[in-house]
């Protein structure tokens, strides 16, 4: 059942539309008051629906979809989340009202807790925690969505004695190019330090996954490709990616171009660590120089930009795509810091905000509420590069929006803990679903004689009156030419 009604509706002759009709329409569908309050410039919240998709979780944190559409989460049950058990736990909404219909049932248990990530490539999940002690563990997907998962291997990143800041914890996997069963998992191994270049060396290995084995280097990202024989996995080619960076822990792979984005989480300041010396990023690398010679260099630590000034230091490496800064007004507005995930806008979502990314931002690191002042969800318009505060930070019962997840019409978004404190936040969890309620808009261009339709995304309908019967134009893609005849017709898309 599909209750997203149509939008766009669009006369060639008269273009006249709809969409404040629909957006009345809409409003019956409001779920009650939540946290989680959403603005921006011509953000529109009438035009989504905001619901708590789950509550009361342990930690969850790295979420993604399964084949029914329903999600699989990564939590962690234990007081504390750095000392608990992971679980995969499924989530269904079967009747999609936005809540899921039960707490979910488990399709795997017995990781080591504090997960950080979790990934689909194929029929494999791969899900890690994060640091020393917490592999990537690589599980088969059953026969059906509800199937329990079963064991293949894991792969253990092994650090060298004396600590490792920013030691892997984020995850992004695509399908191999040129090669059929076979995925490429990306993961960082950030920077041992502050605010100096990592001279250490941590290594992977694995007892189970022939061929996961080799020397990290820090500062980094790292492509490992996972042949799936259908009955073992094997790995080869671990690659350096990127170099010159601080702590790269939220990935998205661009849904037409390939193209792999990332951020990186600036210098912590060196009198208050609360004020960075430089500003976190959002970074790219164009699909055809993922993994190609020599290693993309972007900077850290002694190139970067700074925090506030925005002054460029050094200059050197590849400069980032956004240096975030405070909104709207960096020296006197609201703080975004310490990215985590990253993900792609939902392509239905509505103009204006369905070509970007948004990053969801830790903040403080055992607060939430309004004593976190640096939790923002942040959105950057890709054609623009703009960006702005999505939600606010500050926001009362809201604690770190760090897993971000989406579908053609729906962000979801995890708040690990909504307290805020990751040593006694547990059941404090919880999903959100931000879903579009409309549609982007068809947009009309006269060429010659006719009327020209462009839409990026949906199915075009045409009717003959506006109450419909709408009908599926079909075999057609945008943009499409149509006749302006004399008789009145009407388009739409629909999901
Ligand atoms: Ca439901
Ligand atoms: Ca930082
Ligand atoms: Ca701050
Ligand atoms: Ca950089």
């Amino acid at each position: 059942m599909n209750k997203i009604p149509p939008d766009s509706i669009l006369n060639p002759r008269a273009i006249s539309s709809l969409a404040a009709t629909v957006a009345v329409l809409l409003q019956a569908h409001f779920s009650p008051a939540i946290a989680l309050s959403i603005h921006g410039p011509g953000v529109k919240p009438g035009e989504f629906r905001i619901t708590t998709f789950a509550a009361g979780l342990n930690y969850p944190l790295g979420m993604a979809r399964l084949s029914d559409g329903s999600l699989l989460v990564a939590t962690s049950d234990g007081t504390s989340y750095w000392n608990s058990n992971g679980k995969l736990l499924r989530l269904v909404d079967a009747d999609q009202d936005g809540f899921a219909d039960g707490p979910g049932t488990v399709l795997y248990s017995g990781l080591t807790g504090g997960l950080t990530s979790l990934r689909i490539g194929g029929n494999l999940v791969f899900v890690t925690g994060q640091g020393s002690g917490r592999p990537i563990t690589i599980l088969r997907l059953g026969v059906a969505p509800a199937s329990p998962l079963t064991l293949v291997g894991q792969i253990h990143i092994n650090y060298p004695a004396g600590g490792w800041l920013h030691p892997h914890s984020g995850l992004a996997v695509r399908p191999t190019p040129g090669r059929s069963q076979s995925h490429d998992l990306f993961f960082q191994l950030g920077s041992q330090a502050n605010f100096a270049a990592t001279t250490s060396t941590a290594s992977i290995s694995s007892p189970t996954i022939p061929g996961a084995s080799g020397t990290l280097l820090g500062d980094s990202i790292y492509k490992l490709t996972l042949i799936d024989s259908g009955n073992s996995v094997s790995a080869t080619n671990l690659t350096r990616v990127a170099s010159g960076l601080r702590n790269p822990a939220g990935f998205a792979f661009h849904p037409v171009t390939g193209d792999l984005y990332f951020e990186d989480n600036g210098i912590d300041g060196l009198v208050d660590a609360n004020e960075p010396l430089s500003a976190d990023e959002l970074n790219v690398i164009p699909a055809a120089d993922i993994g190609s010679a020599p290693v993309r260099f972007f900077g850290f630590p002694a190139n970067y930009t700074a925090y506030r000034t925005g002054t460029v230091v050094g200059g050197q490496g590849v400069q980032p795509l956004v240096a975030f800064q405070p909104q709207p007004d960096r020296f006197t507005g609201e703080e975004s810091e310490g990215p985590n995930d990253i993900a792609f806008a939902p392509p239905a979502f509505p103009d204006g905000l369905n070509n970007g990314i948004f990053v969801g931002f830790h903040g403080k690191f055992n607060l939430g509420g309004t004593d976190n002042e640096e939790n923002a969800l942040v959105f950057v318009d890709l054609a623009t590069t703009n960006y702005f505060h999505f939600t606010s930070p500050r926001q009362p019962d809201v604690g770190h929006l760090d897993g971000l997840l989406t579908t053609a019409d729906s962000l979801f978004i995890a708040d690990l803990t909504t307290g805020g404190n990751l040593d006694n936040g547990s059941g404090l969890g919880m999903i959100y679903q931000i879903k579009s309620l409309v549609l982007p808009s068809v947009r009309v261009k006269p060429v010659g004689k006719n009327i020209e339709l462009s839409w990026s995304y949906g199915t075009l309908q045409e009717a003959g009156s506006v109450s419909g019967q709408w009908n599926n134009v079909t075999n057609v893609s945008s943009p499409y030419s149509v006749e302006a005849g004399s008789q009145q017709k009407f388009f739409r898309t629909r999901n």
